[in-house]
């Protein structure tokens, strides 16, 4: 019976090794300890034999059941952590892994640009404002000097919203001089500010010509400010735009809001001044469109133009990186192509 016992626990210790899961374990622990096991089955049985017989084989029989029952709790143990760190295990994230690179985006170059400009004249003490890109009549012409049915509205191709209704017709601001006349309606002088924003035109698009283009419109408006003033400013800006060595030249200009009307041009940064196609072989290049505020405009918003002057300037903003980088049609600014965008 001895014999019979160890070869019981060999052959229950070698099964329980091949063991994998609970349910197996389950299984067998209904074979080898369970009612019906041969070991139970032995312990029943000694109750038949001799003292001596009995003693021995009890002995034995007990000892391996506790050794079984040892080596079950061991082994469900086992079975409990292995399911605790398998998944753990499987599902292994190593955080030491480079992550994946997002796309970084860019602000657009008339962003850049804008920013630049801006920046610019805050530091002379300018304000920067915006305003509304559908406009009244009125303040897109009428209250800048530019009455219905005058031919200087042919200066200005308008995207009409609601033509035909007078002053109180809606539009797409042809320029950004609107807000500039909103400002001088509910402000006092001294006033120094600067519009950034969109313009837009009725035109057909080529290389320099854009139906929506950007525009910063500068206006300042105090007692004693003269063409001076407004020379200083611009020669100021283009030199912080362009660098001291550009020069910048001023020349008389006809605009309807404005008297006398100066246009400005720095020197051209292709040929440096020689002539090329980019300046039209002039060797200069028109940057921007100023003067002194028309007399009636100031009177108009009830700013007396006897005791009061000012200055007020246009620029077309995406002509400064097409000089600077050489584009050379203004169309690729709106047309979202990412080869051109990513390049700034
Ligand atoms: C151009 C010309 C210009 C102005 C804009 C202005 C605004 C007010 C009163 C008087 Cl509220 N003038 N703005 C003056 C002269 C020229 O722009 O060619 N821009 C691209």
């Amino acid at each position: 019976m001895l014999e019979q016992l160890k070869d019981l626990h060999t052959q229950a210790l070698d099964e329980l090794n091949k063991v994998n899961n609970p349910r197996e374990l389950e299984l067998w622990r209904v074979r080898h300890l369970g009612k019906k096991s041969s070991l139970t089955k032995i312990l029943r049985s000694l109750a038949a034999l001799p003292l001596e017989e009995r003693r021995k084989g009890g002995a034995q029989a007990n000892e391996i059941k506790r050794a079984l029952e040892s080596s079950l709790e061991e082994k469900e143990k086992l079975l409990q952590e292995a399911l605790l760190t398998s998944p753990l295990e499987s599902q292994r994230l190593d955080i030491t892994l480079p992550g994946r690179p997002l796309p970084a985006g860019r602000l657009h170059p008339t962003t850049q640009i804008l920013k630049e400009i801006c920046d610019v004249f805050k530091n002379m003490g300018f304000q920067v404002i915006e305003g509304p890109d559908v406009e009244w009549d009125y303040y897109n012409f009428e209250a800048l000097n530019i009455p219905q049915h005058h031919p200087a509205r042919d200066m200005f191709a308008t995207l009409w919203i609601d033509a035909g209704m007078g002053e109180k017709a809606r539009l797409l601001r042809t320029h950004t001089s609107p807000m500039q006349i909103r400002l001088m309606e509910r402000e006092r002088p001294p006033i120094r500010a600067i519009v950034p924003g969109r313009a837009y035109r009725y035109e057909a698009t080529d290389a320099t010509h854009e139906s929506m283009f950007y525009q910063v419109e500068g206006l300042a408006v105090d007692k004693g400010i003269t063409l001076a003033d407004l020379k200083g400013t611009l020669f100021d800006f283009c030199r912080c735009i362009f660098g001291e060595e550009r020069e910048v030249r001023f020349r008389c200009d006809y605009f309807p809001f404005v008297e006398p009307g100066v246009e400005v041009a720095i020197g051209c940064s292709a040929c440096d001044g020689a002539g090329c196609r980019l300046c039209g072989y002039s060797g200069w290049i028109e940057i921007l469109g100023a003067g002194m505020v028309h007399p009636d405009v100031l009177a108009r918003v009830d700013i007396d133009p006897k005791l009061y002057s000012g200055f007020a300037f246009g620029l077309g903003v995406e002509r400064i990186p097409m000089l600077r980088y050489g584009i050379d049609d203004i169309r690729l600014f709106y047309s979202n192509d990412l080869r051109f965008l990513r390049q700034f």
